[in-house]
């Protein structure tokens, strides 16, 4: 017999069918690879996702912070439910009233503030093991955009990178669990990542699924020492429409608990965003200029679904 360890409530969640069998080959960008540049750039065109191994980032750091986060989400409901104002959430997602069979815990990188309020929910060694490995991911981040900056021939090499490395880079973290069910659930709903890029890392539970360019559902079979890689809105407006910011959803597999951890590496408030000019030769911009808190405002009030980008395209 399975023993589930949460409650399981399937009200207002339909059943939901995933694209099982359908597995398209994802792109694997091998970082110690001297092409690994090109293969970068390649995937963003074609996929706008891809899975990078000899990443650098020490495992050792990634299974500590995943065991705490699994001892968290182990707590009863009402112990939980106490961290909502560090970020904690159950099923609820956004704003506007969406759902997803997943419990998570979502804040900004900047963590100093938060961690010293939320003690005696969240212990100094979560906190201590959380900047770790935020600061491991940023830097694969950051050496993943610095490559696809070369690969481009955009000028300064850290053009990109610099959105996240500085001080006031806007960028967050979120832990989502999604419990083991006794059938597949929509975990997390169809959606693409607002921000520059995102990097996931999930336990050995499959149910990440991209979109393909015609269309088509793909699932991503797990692999707990890689990392995956999205392209997000403001990429796809920067390369004008070059690279393709990717819907992703999560259906879960039934009986497994999953546990993914994303970075969404974002700009500063105040960045002005565009198409870069060395990219455009002679073409035209297919967008209108933004910056990062307007997007970001205009994003965080819609449904998880809804197309934002198409707030700022010029008509
Ligand atoms: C999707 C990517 C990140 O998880 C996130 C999400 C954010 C949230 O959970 O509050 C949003 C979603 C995400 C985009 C549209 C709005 C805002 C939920 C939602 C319905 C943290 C982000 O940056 O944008």
């Amino acid at each position: 017999m399975v023993v589930l360890s949460q409650p399981v409530e399937h009200v207002n969640f339909p059943a939901i069918k995933s694209c099982n069998g359908n597995s398209t080959h994802i792109p694997v960008v091998d970082l110690s690879n001297p092409d690994a540049k090109t293969q970068i750039v390649n995937a963003c065109q074609e996929f706008g996702f891809f899975k990078v191994i000899n990443h650098g980032v020490p495992m050792e750091i990634v299974t500590k912070l995943e065991a705490q986060a699994l001892s968290f989400f182990k707590q009863p409901q009402n112990h939980k439910n106490k961290a909502a104002p560090f970020g904690y959430g159950n099923k609820n997602i956004g704003r506007k009233g969406d759902t997803g069979w997943v419990e998570y815990l979502l804040f900004g990188t900047d963590t100093q503030l938060i961690s010293q309020n939320s003690l005696t929910i969240l212990p100094n060694d979560f906190w201590a093991m959380v900047n770790k490995y935020l600061s491991a991911v940023k830097n694969l981040a950051c050496e993943i955009l610095k490559l696809m900056a070369e690969e481009l021939n955009l000028q300064p090499k850290n053009v990109l990178s610099r959105l996240l490395s500085d001080k006031k880079s806007d960028s967050f973290f979120r832990i989502n669990h999604y419990p083991a069910s006794d059938r597949n659930e929509l975990g997390f709903g169809e959606h693409t990542d607002p921000q520059i890029i995102s990097v996931i890392r999930s336990n050995n539970a499959s149910g990440l699924e991209i979109a393909l360019k015609d269309g088509t559902w793909t699932q991503v079979p797990a692999d707990p020492s890689s990392f995956f890689i999205t392209v997000d809105d403001c990429l796809q407006v920067m390369t004008n429409g070059r690279f393709r910011s990717v819907k992703h959803r999560v259906i879960t597999e039934s009986l497994k608990e999953r546990l993914s951890m994303i970075y969404f590496g974002g700009p500063p408030l105040s960045e002005k965003i565009a198409p870069s000019t060395s990219l455009m030769q002679g073409e035209e911009s297919l967008y209108k200029e933004f910056t990062w808190g307007e997007y970001k405002k205009a994003a965080f009030n819609t449904k998880l679904a809804f197309n934002r980008i198409s707030f700022f395209e010029k008509s």
